[in-house]
């Protein structure tokens, strides 16, 4: 469907539209008050087996009850808080519009991608679309406009109309009763109208204009045909800052993921500790943290995990994973798993033989006194760029101490000397992404409900004069995940041993 047909058949398919959106909530009324007070003796069965027979495209409460609790669109997430979270940003676009104009935020989730032929690839949702809906499928936009001035909004689902054909091979799709019913968005719709919807809505609005918010850096060519168009009435904006705004702050239940999230890649990684030993193939490491993971309820790895042996510790994005590691090296594992939607990112680093040399433990002191500091002073909600500026600083010192860069005089001559073994930044936020809410800014103060990686490295590469022989080749970065609370911090990446002694006991 193009833009450029003429107002008036628009007009008139709009008016389809919200007859058929009329039909639909009235079954959903119907069915909602059915559900509330089921009948007795042989139709309560009839609506049992109805309810076991009705199949959705994600799990809901009713086919996996292991997973999720009646209301959740996600496990331990409610509709009533997706709703919230869009209540949210909606009041966010509501105050940095001028009052005069008709707001309209377009929100699209992420397109099946395919590695070869009709093979895909695992799917993975789009991180504002899961945030805003819960929605797990692909190809559905989340439209939510507000009249001038107005403080109430409407939110709309357009969905991939499907057929028996594809459901025969890839089983139920999603229809407009489980975005009304299960995702609990007021009025959902079939992809084919959301350009008439659009133009219709702008047309409504003509007078005062309409500011479009969307992801400028995702093309949707439905908006950007809109956009282009440049009537004069239509503003473009950007809705990311606002969505990281609020997703950089983690709700009671997004903690409760995380904290599971955490622990999950903390036990993986005790295993994979566990199995260490000289001559195995990194890629063996990385088999056994993701099958933990995954027995233990994750989906999947958050990101290609780097499982370097040796030297190659010094490659910061190694990722090949396909070396021997041998008796007296170390090995750098720095792997996150996804738990319904939250990520973990965590690095240890050990001995491949259990013991560590004495400048291996050496170096590892140094990088851990530093990391131990920074979580500490994390109490103090500090912004992530100080945390970088006090890494600098800090490991600068117990570098010189065992015996780098000797010519460094001053504390910044020590704090450029560790910048230059450690050329990335200490801290990034956590949550939905692993480099979550890359817009907000480093330089603001923590708040209760942030969650943050703290990851101090050293990387020595083999012609590193600053650095003494013994620690040539040597690769090391020690990561947590911390989240801010209102008393202090938790680390939720504790359960994974990280002291020498603690470390060497487990691979006792
Ligand atoms: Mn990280």
């Amino acid at each position: 469907m193009v833009v450029s047909k003429s107002s008036r058949i628009l007009f008139s398919m709009w008016k389809k539209i919200t007859n058929r959106n009329a039909a639909v909530q009235m079954s959903i009324v119907s069915s909602r008050n059915f559900s509330r007070s089921p009948l007795p003796g042989s139709r309560q069965l009839d609506l049992q087996q109805n309810q076991l027979l009705r199949k959705y495209p994600q799990p809901v409460f009713e086919s996996h009850p292991h997973l999720l609790k009646i209301g959740e669109v996600t496990p331990l997430i409610h509709k009533d808080e997706y709703k919230e979270r869009r209540t949210k940003l909606m009041q966010k676009v509501s105050k940095q519009s001028d009052g005069s104009k008709a707001n309209l935020v377009v929100v699209q989730s992420s397109s099946k991608l395919y590695m070869s032929g009709k093979i895909p690839y695992v799917f993975r949702q789009d991180s504002d679309f899961l945030y805003l809906t819960g929605c797990l499928e692909p190809d559905v936009a989340l439209l939510m406009i507000s009249a001038p001035g107005s403080d109430n909004f409407e939110s709309i689902v357009f969905i991939p109309k499907t057929d028996s054909n594809t459901e025969m091979w890839e089983g139920p799709k999603a229809d407009l009763e489980f975005c009304l019913n299960v995702l609990g968005i007021e009025q959902a719709n079939y992809f084919s109208h959301i350009a008439p919807f659009m133009c219709s809505f702008i047309k409504q609005n003509h007078l005062s204009g309409v500011q479009i918010w969307r992801d400028p850096g995702r093309s949707f060519q439905i908006v950007d045909d809109v956009i282009s168009q440049k009537t004069g009435s239509i503003i473009a904006r950007d809705i990311v800052p606002l969505l990281h705004n609020l997703r950089v702050i983690k709700s009671k239940s997004e903690q409760e993921l995380m904290r599971k999230s955490c622990s999950i890649i903390a036990s993986a990684t005790i295993e994979t500790m566990k199995m260490s030993q000289p001559s195995v193939c990194e890629s063996q490491l990385w088999a056994c943290v993701e099958y933990h993971s995954r027995m233990k309820g994750a989906q999947y790895l958050a990101y290609p995990p780097v499982v370097a042996g040796g030297t190659r510790a010094n490659t910061i994005h190694y990722i090949s994973n396909n070396q021997l590691i041998n008796n007296g090296e170390m090995v750098l594992m720095d792997a996150g798993c996804q738990y319904h939607g939250y990520t973990s990112d965590m690095t240890r680093c050990w001995p491949i033989n259990g013991r560590f040399t004495s400048s291996q433990a050496e170096a590892y002191e140094a990088v851990l006194d530093v990391q131990l500091d920074l979580i500490q002073f994390c109490n103090e909600r500090p912004p992530l760029d100080i945390l970088f500026q006090r890494m600098c600083r800090q490991l600068g010192k117990n570098l010189q101490q065992i015996g780098f860069g000797k010519n460094a005089k001053s504390c910044a001559e020590r704090a450029q000397m560790a910048y230059s073994v450690c050329p990335h930044h200490v801290s990034h936020y956590l949550g939905i992404d692993v480099h979550d809410t890359g817009t907000v800014n480093r330089n603001i103060p923590l708040e209760p409900g942030m969650v943050i990686t703290i990851e101090p490295g050293l990387y020595v590469d083999l012609k590193r004069s600053i650095a003494p022989k013994e620690f040539h080749g040597l690769g090391l970065r020690i990561e947590d995940d911390i989240l801010i609370t209102e008393t202090g911090i938790e680390v939720l990446t504790q359960s994974c041993p990280k002291t020498i002694s603690e470390i060497e006991s487990v691979m006792r």
